[in-house]
C-alpha cells in the first residue's frame, strides 16, 4: 500500500497517474497548497522542502516526481512502464527521465514560483528567459516524438511519458502551450486517452485539458 501526498493538477500528477496504470493499491492525501498545507511542520517531517508529491513507502516517505516514477517502475516490473537494465530501450529511458527532470522541471518551477529566486515581480527578461528554456525543451522533444514515437521510446508506454504529459499540461496557459507542436499535440492527444487520464481527472476534479 502506498500513500500519496497529492494536490490537484500538481508536480504529483505524473504519480498518481503512475499508480493508476500501474493498478496498484494506494490511498490519497490531499494538501491545501494555497492554505500553506505544505509548511506544516508534520508534513515537512516526511518533505522536508515542503512539495508536493510525497510518496510513503513501505512506512518511509520520498519525495521528487522523477524519482518516485523510477522507483514504481521498479518496483512493479511486470507493468513494463520501464524497459530493464540492459534493454536497448533503457539508455533513453534514463536519458529522457533526466531531461524532463532536469531540463523542464526546474524552468516550470521558476515560472510558477519566481519567488524562489528573489522576492517581487520577475523583470520580463528573466521571465522570458525561463520561458524559453521551456520552449528549448519542448523543441528537442518534439523532434524527438517527430521522428520515431508516438511516444518518447516509440510503441511503448513508460514512466517518461507519464511525466512528459504532466509538464504539457503545465504550460496549457502559457504564450506558447506545449500542445503548438505538432507531435507534441499527437502524444498529447493519445496521452489523454487512457483510462487512467480520465480516472485521475475524475479523483482529481481537473476539468481543464481534459482532452
Ligand atoms: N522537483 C519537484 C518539484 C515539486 C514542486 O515544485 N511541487 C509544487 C507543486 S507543482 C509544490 O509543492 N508547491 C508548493 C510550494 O512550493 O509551496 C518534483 O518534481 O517533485
Amino acid at each position: 500500500m502506498y500513500t500519496l501526498y497529492y494536490s490537484p493538477g500538481s508536480a504529483s500528477l505524473a504519480v498518481h497517474l503512475a499508480l493508476l496504470e500501474l493498478g496498484v493499491a494506494h490511498r490519497l492525501e490531499k494538501l491545501d497548497l494555497a492554505g500553506g498545507a505544505q509548511h506544516a511542520p508534520e508534513y515537512r517531517r516526511l518533505n522536508p522542502r515542503g512539495q508536493v508529491p510525497t510518496l510513503v513507502v513501505d512506512g518511509k516517505a520520498y519525495f521528487e516526481s522523477a524519482a518516485l516514477l523510477l522507483l514504481l517502475a521498479e518496483r512493479h516490473p511486470e507493468a513494463r512502464l520501464a524497459p530493464l537494465p540492459g534493454g536497448s530501450q533503457r539508455p533513453a529511458y534514463l536519458q529522457w527521465m533526466a531531461f524532463l527532470a532536469s531540463s523542464l522541471g526546474p524552468p516550470y518551477r521558476l515560472w510558477f514560483y519566481p519567488n524562489d529566486l528573489e522576492p517581487g515581480e520577475p523583470s520580463a527578461s528573466v521571465r522570458d528567459g525561463i520561458r524559453q528554456k521551456i520552449e528549448d525543451g519542448w523543441t528537442i522533444i518534439d523532434t524527438h516524438l517527430g521522428a520515431g514515437g508516438p511516444y518518447l521510446l516509440g510503441t511503448e508506454l513508460s514512466m517518461v511519458d507519464l511525466l512528459a504529459i504532466m509538464y504539457m499540461r503545465w504550460s496549457r496557459n502559457m504564450p506558447k502551450p506545449a500542445t503548438a507542436w505538432p507531435a507534441l499535440q499527437r502524444f498529447a492527444a493519445l496521452m489523454r486517452e487512457r483510462p487512467s487520464w480520465k480516472k485521475l481527472y475524475a479523483i482529481e476534479e481537473l476539468t481543464e485539458w481534459a482532452k
